[in-house]
């Protein structure tokens, strides 16, 4: 299975009762497992989300009537939950409910490479952090029992690495779903007489966290009792960087293998009393180092790792990488002579209508002096390279629209913002509402493909008939709001269009509608 299947499957042995999530690279296959399975008579509703935000209150909603939920998305989806995030650790949960979020450490398909164990920690919740395929199952049968024994949510940590690579999963017996169970209103309503209450009770549970975290049995200490000098603290994927440079279990130093947070204090202090260096090796921030280190350091130990300049503070760890902080001698490369790959960098696929939508725009700006494209997050954002260079900006999801009314209160003129289906959906409506209420003089280009293109096909919300009506309803007079089919027949009318809504003085909006051509071709096999 792939890490993220097996997460799936973890949760729907576990007593999945319901499941939501929006797209996002490297998490997008958790669902699309789910769904397709769900199919197979499993009875539990596994579904799509406008956003993260919503997935995580629909989640939210499923635990609090006692249900085992689950919710997941990528990193950066969790900033856009963090708001229910933050909250629902303090309202506790009643049936088990996960927050799977997988890191892209390395940025193989993000705009950042947070590490969510921060969010975790700043969320007082419990967290763990499969290293393998297996632990991806167990551990995810293993949150739900954290969040029913100790009533809070539960982050299952994901990365690439192992989220989009396979091996076999050894399942267990699945069991029954939770009966339904009210429970108490006045913990789960956040006034601050209330919240005051259940945050004491948050905080108060911290000691019981860390004490099931110490005896949680991944986490895996191993001293190697002839040798004081050097011991290593790893955690997740990380761990196996460490095991491959060790051919023999006999050759490898005190290793704590570390998958879940917070920290367990009593494993740390035995490793840390039994070696005089210390090397911790994790994917991601230095979050262990740096909780480790505190501001001075642990008196009479070395710790190294990624604030000492051991192992690289950005993008993804390897086992050569790691090696080179164990101090072991480089292994020998194979030489394959004067033989180089050719750069390939990613391009929008052949006859895809944002091309046409692209040569249109860069025809239709020619006039200007000065123009700013503020694009969002889609197949589009590939506009950014050659030929196209049509856009100026991509920051995340929705921004292209509060941007360009920023922009254009600014003075920037032509302000044109670029945007799919789905992430206008996604988050691209709400400033579409700031804009027409003061009817801002930019102009809103959304690319309707009718589908989330960039994470692999998946459905959109707001797409043909129902995104006109949705613009209209949002306030952007009528003449203003023109449709444009993105095909190189229409170069020319597309560009006097978009031309003319450029020079209207004050907020147009222009759908480029065109079905994305390989859903067609899915559709057509
Ligand atoms: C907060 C957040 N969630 C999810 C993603 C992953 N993601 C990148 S683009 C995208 C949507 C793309 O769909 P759309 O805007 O319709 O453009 P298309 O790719 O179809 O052209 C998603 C879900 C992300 N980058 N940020
Ligand atoms: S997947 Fe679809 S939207 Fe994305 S580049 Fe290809 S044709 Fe265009």
């Amino acid at each position: 299975m792939l890490g993220d299947e097996a997460v799936a499957l973890g949760a729907i042995h576990a007593g999945l009762s319901g499941a939501y999530s929006y797209p996002g690279t490297p998490a997008s296959e958790i669902m699309e497992y789910l769904i397709q399975h769900a199919e197979g008579g499993k009875n539990y509703v596994a579904s799509w989300a406008v956003n993260e935000k919503v997935a995580f209150e629909e989640a939210l909603g499923t635990s609090f009537a006692g249900k085992r939920a689950l919710v997941s998305m990528k990193h950066v989806g969790l900033n856009v939950a963090a708001d229910p995030f933050m909250n629902s650790a303090i309202t506790g949960a009643n049936g088990g409910l996960i927050v799977v979020v997988a890191d892209d450490p390395g940025m193989h398909s993000s705009q950042n490479e947070q590490d969510s164990r921060y969010y975790a920690q700043f969320g007082q919740i419990f967290c763990l952090e499969p290293s393998n395929h297996q632990e991806a199952y167990d551990m995810t049968r293993e949150a739900f029992d954290v969040s029913e024994k100790f009533g809070i949510p539960v982050m299952v940590r994901m990365v690439t690495r192992l989220a989009h690579s396979r091996s076999g999963v050894r399942p267990r017996p699945p069991r029954e779903q939770n009966p339904i169970k009210y429970g108490e209103g006045k913990d789960w309503t956040l006034l601050p007489v209330n919240a005051r209450r259940r945050f004491k009770i948050l905080v108060e549970k911290q000691k019981d966290l860390t004490h099931a975290s110490d005896e949680s049995e991944f986490n895996v200490l191993s001293l190697n009792e002839g040798n004081t000098s050097l011991g290593i603290i790893a955690s997740g994927i990380a761990c196996n960087y460490v095991y491959e440079n060790f051919k023999t279990v006999e050759e490898q130093p005190s290793i704590l293998k570390i998958t879940s947070y917070p920290l367990p204090d009593k494993q740390i202090d035995m490793l840390v009393q039994h070696v005089d260096t210390i090397l911790i090796v994790e994917e991601g921030y230095p979050f262990i180092e740096k909780n480790l280190m505190g501001a001075f350091g642990v008196h009479g130990k070395l710790f190294k790792g990624k604030l000492t300049g051991h192992l690289p503070m950005t993008g993804e760890l390897s086992p050569s990488v790691v090696r080179q902080a164990l101090d072991l001698p480089a292994l020998e490369k194979k030489d394959i002579g004067d033989f180089q790959l050719a750069g390939r960098p990613p391009q929008l696929c052949q006859g895809c209508g944002h091309r046409d939508t692209y040569d249109a725009l860069n025809k239709a700006l020619e006039a200007y002096a000065q123009s700013h494209v503020f694009s969002d997050i889609g197949c589009y954002t590939l506009g950014a390279l050659p030929p196209y260079n049509a856009i100026n900006s991509c920051v995340c999801m929705g921004a292209s629209v509060s941007m360009a009314k920023g922009g254009a209160e600014a003075g920037v003129y032509p302000s044109v913002a670029v945007i799919g289906d789905s992430t206008f959906a996604h988050s691209g409506l709400t400033p579409l509402l700031d804009a027409a209420a003061v009817n801002t003089n930019m102009t809103v280009l959304i690319l309707d493909n009718a589908t989330v293109a960039m994470t692999g096909g998946q459905p959109s919300f707001a797409s043909g008939e129902k995104l006109v009506r949705l613009i209209e309803g949002i306030g952007v007079a009528k003449d203003h709001i023109k449709t444009i089919i993105p095909l190189p027949k229409n170069l020319e009318e597309n560009t006097r269009i978009i031309k003319e809504e450029v020079e209207h003085n004050g907020l147009s909006v222009i759908i480029a509608a065109r079905e994305c051509v390989q859903q067609a071709r899915k559709k057509r096999s």
